[in-house]
């Protein structure tokens, strides 16, 4: 079986992850509109501001997440069963703040359970295997550095444990509508009959409430947004000025899209001397960087149902805020 308390590295030696975002910023800055993808967002400084803004009074998501697996965690496990062996797999683990709450749970239940907390940062899993021996010295855990399906197959091919996925905190918002749907079904292809998938989703809500959380007073989201300037300016040796780019945020009730851009304040242009290219800028131009999707239950069933997963059990806040659904291929 799997190995434990050990990281183990699928990614390839020289997945430069400069490259990814050499390439994104020299395709997304020479198109019309110009934009730029949220998973260049978490260099170290980014997941920093991250962490700032699940901390924000106007980022329901957290809480209201928090809320359910706090209150539920029993309901959940219990609706998974925890009986046999199985492995606890966090998708893009992070830090695996609400994940915990479940471990927590399962440790003191004494159950037989392996944690896999998969992510594409070593540096974080590093962090979150020294914090957990710690915290829980039995606990059998297992890192995975990988893509998320790259690391569901490996798993697939070395254990036989039944599996409980989590890919939690409405990581699923961020892929336009036709990718989260692409990305259940590869989820389904991955599950035997016995395992299941709890997905993590924020649901269609007050617009303003919404719009508030992705635009909040104190700033942080701005900060996180233009950081990505910030990035390219280290990495690819460009001279954004980031006083002359303002964070803009807004909710369209129709479509579910949360959406964030950088806007240009002014006409301008930026050098990337990494890409031998100059872009312009005109004045109030923006770079769309980011959709945060939100969703109702129904439209979840549907897509759920699309790939042949059923919707077993579906918990949610007492606002009906956030729901964390538990899927069954
Ligand atoms: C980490 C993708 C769930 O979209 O709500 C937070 C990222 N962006 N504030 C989200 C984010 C701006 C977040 N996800």
């Amino acid at each position: 079986n799997t190995q434990t308390n050990t990281i183990i590295n699928l990614l390839p030696p020289d997945l430069s992850k400069d490259e990814g975002l050499a390439k994104d910023v020299a395709n997304g800055l020479s198109q019309y509109p110009k934009k730029l993808s949220s998973k260049f967002f978490y260099d170290a400084r980014g997941s920093q501001l991250f962490q700032q803004i699940m901390e924000l009074p106007e980022y329901y998501l957290t809480e209201l997440e928090h809320e359910i697996l706090e209150r539920q965690r029993k309901e959940i496990l219990f609706a998974f069963g925890t009986q046999s062996p199985f492995q606890l797999i966090d998708l893009g683990a992070g830090d695996a703040l609400k994940t915990k709450l479940l471990i927590k749970e399962l440790v003191q239940s004494e159950t037989d359970f392996t944690f896999v907390p998969l992510d594409i940062s070593k540096d974080q899993l590093q962090e979150l295997l020294q914090e957990l021996s710690q915290t829980y010295p039995d606990l059998k855990v297992t890192g995975l550095a990988a893509e998320y399906f790259q690391g569901l197959k490996w798993l697939n091919e070395h254990s036989t444990d039944r599996k409980l996925v989590l890919f939690l905190g409405s990581n699923i918002g961020n892929f336009v509508p036709s990718s989260a749907q692409q990305f259940l079904c590869q989820v389904r292809e991955s599950l035997s009959p016995q395992d299941r998938f709890l997905l993590g989703v924020d649901l269609k809500k007050e617009p303003e409430k919404i719009r508030q959380a992705y635009d909040d007073a104190a700033g942080v989201t701005s900060a996180f947004n233009l950081n990505l300037l910030h990035r390219i300016n280290q990495e690819l040796q460009a001279d954004f000025d980031l006083d002359k780019f303002q964070h803009f945020a807004e909710y369209d009730p129709i479509e579910g899209t949360m959406r964030s851009f950088i806007i240009s304040k002014e006409d301008q242009e930026v050098q990337v001397q990494a890409l031998n290219k100059t872009f312009h800028f005109d004045a109030w131009e923006a770079i769309h960087t980011e959709n945060s999707y939100k969703y109702t239950l129904k439209q979840l069933k549907e897509m759920a149902l699309h790939c042949g997963l059923r919707i077993e059990d579906v918990f949610t806040d007492a606002s009906h805020g956030f729901a964390d659904v538990l899927l069954k291929p």
